[in-house]
């Protein structure tokens, strides 16, 4: 296992960016049971085949699933809750809170997850930090964006202004991924609606989440539903998202949740199903039984 260093910001820019690989083991307890969902459904449809017919769709989807990692970049300004969404998505352990702005290096957490399976992360800092700075990040991106399976841009459901955001990702992420054809795989996560009423007005009780039903009430439902829709059109207006525009993304590739109630991760889980070509492995591997033991 390599070391990892902590990353010192320098007043200086950089001039280019640092690449390393760290592996991290899984904790095996909770991933015993063995054969992926995928290799079940196929083992039945299956049933009726010759063992020759069989041995090589098994050998073909065992390529696929454990050939090569499923990777996943995940991008955004500091506290937008990164960290958080890969663990609630991912059932993943990471540090929230972490900050380690400012660094020029791209890291690669390769997570061991069972089977041969692989899971491999790039935790990659948002842009507008500084002009010199997101030169580098933007090299990084082109670096890493055209590796991945499924992009994941995470934006704050309270933001007041997502104007931001939007540029970085009209005038960067999807230009790079429709260069590299990898613009299906790109989701909008917008994380934190559960905050999305105390940001309108913190003493209303009617507005705080329900903590018990683990749902919004149905006044801040009506309010994170009001927020989807504001979202939605000035994602729209800056021919982000469109149905009749192949450089564009579809509706379904913007998901609303909140990865601390772990609320509507169902959502998210059908547009990284969606993603790309090889989106639909991780819910066959991994994310399908995740879901199942979650609700
Ligand atoms: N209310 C709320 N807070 C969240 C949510 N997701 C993350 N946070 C909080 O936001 C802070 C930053 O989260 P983190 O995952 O470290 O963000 P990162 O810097 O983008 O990796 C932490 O205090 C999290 O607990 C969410 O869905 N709802
Ligand atoms: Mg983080």
């Amino acid at each position: 296992m390599e070391q990892e260093n902590k990353t010192v910001v320098s007043e200086v820019a950089p001039e280019e960016f640092v690449k390393k690989t760290i592996h991290e083991e899984v904790d095996q307890d909770e991933l015993s049971n063995y054969s992926f969902i995928i290799q079940k459904l196929f083992a039945l449809i299956l049933k009726s085949v010759s063992k020759e017919e069989k041995e090589e769709v098994f050998g073909k989807l065992d390529a696929e699933i454990t050939g090569r990692p499923f990777k996943v970049a995940i991008i955004g300004q500091s506290g937008v809750g990164k960290s958080s969404t890969l663990n609630a998505v991912f059932g993943l352990n990471l540090p929230v809170s972490d900050i380690k702005e400012g660094t020029t290096e791209i890291i690669e957490k390769v997570f061991h997850m069972r089977d041969g399976f692989n899971l491999s992360i790039y935790d990659m800092p948002g842009l507008l930090q500084s002009r010199s700075r997101d030169k580098v990040y933007e090299e990084m991106y082109k670096e890493v964006l055209p590796q991945c399976d499924v992009i994941v841009y995470v934006i704050k459901a309270n933001s007041r202004n997502i104007g931001d955001d939007c540029k970085i990702l009209k005038e960067v992420v999807l230009p790079i991924c429709n260069a590299n054809s990898v613009k299906d795989n790109l989701i909008i996560a917008v994380n934190k609606v559960d905050i999305i009423g105390e940001s309108i007005n913190p003493d209303d009780p009617e507005l705080q989440w329900d903590d018990f039903r683990n749902e919004p009430s149905e006044k801040l439902w009506g309010c994170i539903h009001k927020k989807k829709m504001d979202i939605y059109e000035k994602l729209v207006d800056e021919n982000l998202v469109l149905i009749q525009n192949s450089n564009a993304l579809r509706p379904d590739q913007v998901v609303f949740y909140s990865a601390n109630y772990e609320y509507n991760l169902g959502t998210f889980l059908k547009a990284i199903t969606k993603a790309g070509k090889r989106g639909w492995i991780w819910t066959g591997v991994m994310g399908l039984e995740r879901y199942m033991n979650n609700k």
